[in-house]
């Protein structure tokens, strides 16, 4: 399937029955914020040009990380189809990065099976900043954008 980049940007086409009914979350973390606000912005505006509406996209930031597992947790009671999680972790000369990469990785994974809906991992765990600016908006494109491509797909699941 979706061959040509080895990404999600190419899926067209989702055809989702009355999507401007549906409700997209968005908890997005303000640690590295340069990086988050490009994946934030890549992800609503493709939601937002796929049929979402402005009322149907509810965003909420947290402080960092480790903090978008609970606010996934408060947002699932917002009566929305899908969640987003978006973050960047670079990694500095402690191991705090390897338990904050583990911890939200495991944290939503805990979610996508305890709650009944869907939550997109749409985490950078990046070794320095150059890898997240070509994830956000690069040469590796915006993964905030496949992140929205991937919750259409799973509203739909
Ligand atoms: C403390 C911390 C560090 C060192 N690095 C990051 C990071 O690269 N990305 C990120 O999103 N958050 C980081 N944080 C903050 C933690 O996620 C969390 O907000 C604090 O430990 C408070 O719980």
């Amino acid at each position: 399937m979706y061959k040509k980049n080895n990404n999600l940007t190419d899926i067209k086409n989702l055809n989702i029955p009355d999507i401007e009914k549906k409700r997209v979350g968005i908890v997005s973390s303000l640690w590295n914020y340069d990086i988050t606000k490009n994946l934030y912005d890549g992800a609503s505006n493709k939601l937002l040009e796929s049929g979402i509406t402005n009322e149907n996209l509810i965003t909420k930031w947290v402080p960092g990380s480790f903090e978008l597992i609970f606010g996934c947790k408060k947002m699932s009671n917002q009566k929305v189809d899908v969640i987003i999680a978006i973050g960047c972790v670079i990694k500095g000369e402690t191991d705090h990065y390897d338990y904050i990469c583990s911890s939200v990785a495991n944290g939503i994974m805990k979610l996508n099976l305890s709650l009944d809906i869907p939550v997109i991992f749409c985490v950078l765990t990046d070794h320095d900043k150059e890898q997240s600016l070509e994830r956000s908006g690069g040469k590796h494109g915006n993964k905030g954008v496949e992140a929205a491509l991937s919750a259409l797909k799973m509203i739909s699941v």
